[in-house]
C-alpha cells in the first residue's frame, strides 16, 4: 500500500519520458530503468512525491520491547530463514534471510565507503522490515540495538540483552566448532573473528548458504564477541559523530575504516560481534546486522533532524574506484529483489512517504 503512490509517479514520469506503454505494463523494472539513469536536474528538496506520513511506524531499541515482542520479531526472522528465496543474486542463497545476504555480498564494494553508505543502508534495513511484515505477517518493527548502552565494561558487553541465550540472538561462537575453509584477500576475512559456531539461542541450528565472505559455504551462524572494540560504540564515540557539521564528515566519521585509522561506530559494531557479521560482504547473514544497521540508521537521522538544512544534504562519491561522480538525491539506490529500487531523494526525510517510521 505505501508504495502504491510513488510507483505511479515513477511510471508517469517514465511513460512521459519514453512515451511507452510497455513501460506502465512492467512497472517494476521501469522503475529500475528510471533510477539507474535517471538525472532529473539538480538536487531539489521533497517534491509533492514526498507526501508526510499520516501514520509512523515506531522502532525501539531491543531491550524495551517485552519477552512477547522480542519472540514475534525472531520468529519473523525465522519464517524470513524457512521461506523459500525469489530470485536471488547468488543462486545457493537457499531461503529469503540468505537472499538479503547475498545481494549485499554482491553489491558491497558499490555501497561502502561510498556517499550512498547510509541511504543504501536505511533502504535495505526498510526493505528487511517490509519482508517482516509482509511476508512473515510481523506486526511489529525493525528494533535497533543501541550499543553505547552496553559499553561499561566487557562484562556488560557480554551481558548485553542482545546476547541472550532465551529472549536474544544467542551469545558468542565456541571456540573449536568452526573451521574456516580456505579463502582468498579478495573475501576480506579476519580469521581471529571466527571463535565459532553460535552454540545457544534461536539461531543456533540455521545453516547459512553463503560465505563467510564471498565465499559459498553452508555453515553455522558464527561470532567471536571483542568487547574491546565498545571503545568504539560508546556515547562519547556516539556525540564525536554527531557534532559533525558536514553530511561528508560525519558519514565518514560514522563508516570508520578504511577511510578513518581506527574503527568507528559502523565498523567498531561489526568487529565487536564477529564472525560473519565481521565480514564486509557477508554480515547480513547475523541477524544482528539489522539491530545494528537500525542504530546506525537512528544516529544519522538524529544528526540530520538537528538543522533543516541536513534533511536532504547528500555528498561522497558513487563508488570506491575511478571514474569518480558525486552522488546526488537522484543516484538510484540498487535493491535488486530485496526491496524497491529508489532514488536516494526518497529514502531521505522518514517521515514522508514511502518511509513512514521513526525511532523512539
Ligand atoms: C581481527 O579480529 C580480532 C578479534 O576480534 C581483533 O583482535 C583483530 O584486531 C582483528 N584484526 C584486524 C586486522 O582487524
Ligand atoms: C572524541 O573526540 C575527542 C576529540 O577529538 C577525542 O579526544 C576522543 O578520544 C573522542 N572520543 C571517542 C570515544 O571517540
Ligand atoms: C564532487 O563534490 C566535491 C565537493 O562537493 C567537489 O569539490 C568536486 O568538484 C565534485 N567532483 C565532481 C567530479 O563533480
Ligand atoms: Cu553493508
Amino acid at each position: 500500500m505505501l508504495y502504491t503512490a510513488p510507483l505511479l509517479v515513477a511510471v508517469c514520469f517514465l511513460a512521459t519520458l519514453f512515451q511507452t506503454s510497455i513501460a506502465a505494463a512492467i512497472p517494476m523494472a521501469v522503475r529500475d530503468d528510471a533510477t539507474t539513469d535517471g538525472h532529473r536536474g539538480g538536487d531539489r528538496g521533497p517534491g509533492p512525491e514526498h507526501k508526510k506520513c499520516e501514520k509512523l511506524l515506531e522502532r525501539r531499541e531491543w531491550r524495551t520491547l517485552d519477552d512477547d515482542e522480542k519472540a514475534n520479531y525472531i520468529s519473523a526472522v525465522q519464517c524470513l530463514m524457512s521461506s523459500p528465496a525469489h530470485n536471488p543474486p547468488i543462486k545457493e542463497a537457499k531461503s529469503r534471510f540468505d537472499e538479503f545476504q547475498a545481494y549485499h555480498i554482491s553489491i558491497a564494494n558499490d555501497v561502502h565507503v561510498t556517499g550512498e553508505f547510509l541511504p543504501w543502508h536505511r533502504q535495505m534495513v526498510k526493505s528487511y522490515e517490509n519482508a517482516l511484515r509482509n511476508e512473515c505477517g510481523y506486526k511489529g518493527t525493525q528494533p535497533y540495538w543501541d550499543w553505547a548502552l552496553d559499553t561499561d565494561s566487557a562484562e556488560s558487553f557480554f551481558a548485553s540483552p542482545i546476547f541472550d541465550p532465551d529472549t536474544g540472538f544467542g551469545g558468542n561462537g565456541v571456540l573449536g566448532t568452526y573451521t574456516l575453509p580456505p579463502f582468498g584477500d579478495d573475501s576480506r576475512i579476519n580469521a581471529t573473528a571466527f571463535l565459532g559456531c553460535v552454540a545457544d539461542g534461536p539461531f543456533k541450528d540455521y545453516k547459512l548458504s553463503l560465505g563467510p565472505g564471498k565465499l559459498i559455504t553452508t555453515h553455522c551462524l558464527t561470532r567471536g564477541i571483542d568487547p574491546s572494540d565498545r571503545i568504539y560504540l560508546n556515547s562519547a564515540a556516539v556525540k564525536n559523530t554527531t557534532d559533525l557539521p558536514t553530511y561528508e564528515e560525519f558519514r565518514i566519521e560514522l563508516e570508520g575504516e578504511p577511510i578513518t585509522p581506527t574503527h568507528k561506530l559502523h565498523d567498531g559494531g561489526h568487529a565487536a560481534v564477529g564472525g560473519d557479521m565481521s565480514n564486509f560482504f557477508s554480515s547480513p547473514g547475523d541477524p544482528i546486522f539489522y539491530l545494528h544497521h537500525a542504530n546506525l540508521d537512528r544516529t544519522w537521522w538524529r544528526w540530520q533532524s538537528m538543522k533543516p538544512s541536513r534533511l536532504y544534504e547528500i555528498s561522497g562519491y558513487t563508488s570506491s574506484t575511478p571514474p569518480f561522480t558525486n552522488v546526488t538525491l537522484d543516484y538510484p539506490l540498487q535493491m535488486g529483489t530485496i526491496g524497491n529500487t529508489v532514488p536516494i531523494r526518497d529514502v531521505m526525510d522518514i517521515h514522508s512517504e514511502p518511509n513512514c517510521y521513526t525511532y523512539v
